[in-house]
């Protein structure tokens, strides 16, 4: 049977957690193929709010299998934290999580090089949320790396022991001021390891065919956005793996002509956390505006997350890139109330008008040209059918389906399970 895949369209924080959440009932298996714990996926449902790094979003339904893919990075202190959370609402995650041997360890070496790389930036930061990510799939690049299945063998400490020293020796290169206790690092993370080994270790690309095979569905949740993928995002400003459809492919074992719909999940408007070129940001009332009532702020590091107008431009790359069949349109409710609402269709660029995502998006080379459309003031939060949309919501709806060439199933009217409409 095909492959699914979920995958935010802009740089992260689309509402992928929700969206996993209310199409999990479909699905025997939801996947994680990227990132690690960088991630945060916010679901909310009978009043209660959960943030899931590295668990996938399937978690919460009785039946679905979790997948954690060969593609993701694994942190056993941040994951065991995570069981932790589960543990107080009674999840029986064992009988439904499987980890792939072939992912990769985030070691504490590797999260103490992240803040050396940072703190060595400066300005230039790329605004990691500093969980190991980048030093952990340069180890897997580089060929050093240290996986899951290692974790199985009698001599991964020796492997460990060597790989946490090459690691020291860079962090005192960096010649950064970086402090740490790694004696305590370590305590906690040889105890976590021990945990995560009670948890079902696989060959996950096997156990992938063998469920094709017997006609079981799959979801392959993605992290982050396209926007931040390592080879199409706004480099160096993105994270270290590929957050696009074909990140699926890698980091779980899919074929391509195994893939069948792409949902791509956008917000109504754009945000972003981190540092790095953004050409619609707001730094006026109105980002504010959108910042407060959409409560931007990080869900990992609680920072506050950038806000702006959509950006066509940048939405109709990220389709494209990821072969997109279905919308979905996010925290729409957040927009009641502006008066005008502006949405970027073309760039200027080094003096002419342009369509596409250019090499350089920088402030200094673009400048966002914008079409403006009138505003709807309706609370959307208690809406439940379609009908009952303003008619300033179908205009914009019905102008970014004529823009994008892909129709927008869904719109989502706050954050909780119950407000999510099908068109
Ligand atoms: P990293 O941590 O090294 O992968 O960071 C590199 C860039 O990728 C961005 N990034 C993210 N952007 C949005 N959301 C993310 N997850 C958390 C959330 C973030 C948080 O869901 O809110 O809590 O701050 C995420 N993870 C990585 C990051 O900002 C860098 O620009
Ligand atoms: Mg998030």
């Amino acid at each position: 049977m095909a492959v699914d895949l979920l995958l935010g369209l802009q740089w992260g924080d689309e509402g992928k957690g929700k969206i996993v959440d209310v199409l999990t009932q479909n699905y025997d298996i939801v996947a994680r193929f990227q990132g690690g714990p960088n991630a945060g996926h916010t679901l909310e449902f009978d009043g209660i709010k959960h943030v899931l790094r590295t668990i996938p979003s399937g978690i919460f339904h009785k039946t679905t299998i979790n997948l954690v893919g060969n593609g993701v990075v694994i942190d056993p202190v941040v994951f065991v934290k995570e069981l932790e959370g589960l543990d107080k609402f009674n999840i029986d995650y064992k009988s439904k999580l499987l980890l792939s041997r072939k992912a990769h360890v985030i070691l504490p070496t590797h999260r103490l090089l992240d803040a050396a790389s940072e703190a060595s930036k400066g300005k230039a930061k790329i605004g990691s949320t500093l969980k190991g990510i980048g030093p952990t799939y340069m180890d897997k690049t580089g060929r050093n790396g240290l996986r899951l299945g290692d974790l199985e063998m009698p001599n991964w400490e020796t492997r460990y022991r060597a790989l946490a020293e090459k690691h020291l020796g860079l962090i005192d290169f960096y010649d950064v001021d970086v402090q740490f206790d790694l004696e305590e690092m370590e305590e906690e993370f040889f105890e976590a390891v021990k945990t995560l080994k009670t948890l079902t270790f696989i060959d996950s690309e096997e156990y992938i065919h063998q469920a094709q095979k017997e006609g079981k569905s799959i979801l392959a949740e993605g992290a982050q956005g396209s926007l931040l993928d390592i080879d199409f995002g706004t480099y160096p400003f993105v994270t270290s793996s590929n957050t696009t459809a074909a990140g699926a492919c890698t980091g779980l074992g899919v074929a391509p002509n195994k893939v069948k719909e792409v949902y791509g999940i956008f917000k109504a408007y754009t945000t972003r956390v981190g540092s790095g070129p953004f050409p619609t940001e707001l730094f006026d009332e109105v980002g504010d505006k959108m910042a407060r009532i959409g409560n931007e702020f990080g869900a990992v590091t609680g920072r506050p997350r950038r806000c702006g107008w959509l950006d066509l431009v940048a939405l109709k790359y990220a389709v494209a890139i990821n072969g997109v069949t279905q919308l979905m349109m996010m925290k729409s409710d957040v927009l009641s109330g502006f008066e005008t609402l502006k949405v970027c269709t073309a760039y200027q660029y080094n003096g002419k008008k342009i369509e596409h995502l250019p090499f350089n998006i920088e402030p200094e080379f673009i400048t966002p040209l914008y079409k403006e459309m009138k505003g709807w003031k309706e609370d959307l939060t208690k809406i439940k059918e379609t009908d009952k949309f303003p008619k300033e919501l179908n205009d914009y709806i019905d102008f970014l389906e004529g823009e994008l060439e892909v129709p927008i199933k869904l719109v989502s009217v706050g954050p909780d399970r119950t407000q999510t409409i099908h068109r």
